[in-house]
């Protein structure tokens, strides 16, 4: 799946279907600033020889940033960066058992020479992870940078706008 007709410039991967809920937030919010992406579920315990294939032909299909959210021992993100100079930011989705601890612990603790950009645990780490992916291609894409620069505008008039938490 491609949110647009363009070439996709993200991947958007998670290790399960089941991350879906949590990641669909990395996928609306680049929809929002216009970003060609993909999404595809890539496990890296369950599918180990399509994960590599992923990374090793991103480059190649013209993706520019990864962004990976896994749960629990949580290899994807790492994996991937370990296949692929591209950068790749990860999302630790929230485990049912240990609430995302393990996931956040899997995914930041890279060994040197091998970065994962790690966000926070669910949703919020989704939708920056999403918007850290856009940041990147708008050092060279003016219109990406301006739908960044109209949705943190958007984003501080909404506050500005609605003072009271009680109303
Ligand atoms: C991880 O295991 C996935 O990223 C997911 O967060 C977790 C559980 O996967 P399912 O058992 O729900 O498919 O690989």
């Amino acid at each position: 799946m491609t949110s647009t007709s363009l070439p996709p410039r993200v991947g958007v991967v998670m290790g399960s279907r089941s991350d879906w809920e949590t990641m669909e937030h990395a996928s609306s919010v680049l929809a929002e600033l216009g970003v060609a992406h993909e999404v595809r579920v890539v496990s890296a315990h369950r599918t180990p020889d399509l994960l590599f294939q992923y990374a090793e032909e991103a480059v190649g299909r013209g993706i520019q940033v990864i962004v990976a959210g896994a749960g629990g021992a949580a290899h994807l993100p790492g994996m991937l960066a370990a296949k692929t100079r591209l950068p790749v930011f990860g999302v630790p989705v929230q485990s049912k058992a240990l609430n995302g601890m393990d996931s956040l612990l899997s995914i930041a603790q890279m060994p040197a020479g091998i970065p994962v950009g790690t966000l926070a645990i669910g949703r919020a780490g989704a939708v920056n992870a999403g918007i850290l992916a856009a940041s990147v291609l708008a050092l060279h894409d003016p219109a990406i940078a301006a739908a960044l620069d109209a949705y943190r505008s958007r984003q501080t008039q909404t506050v500005l706008d609605n003072p009271d938490p009680r109303s």
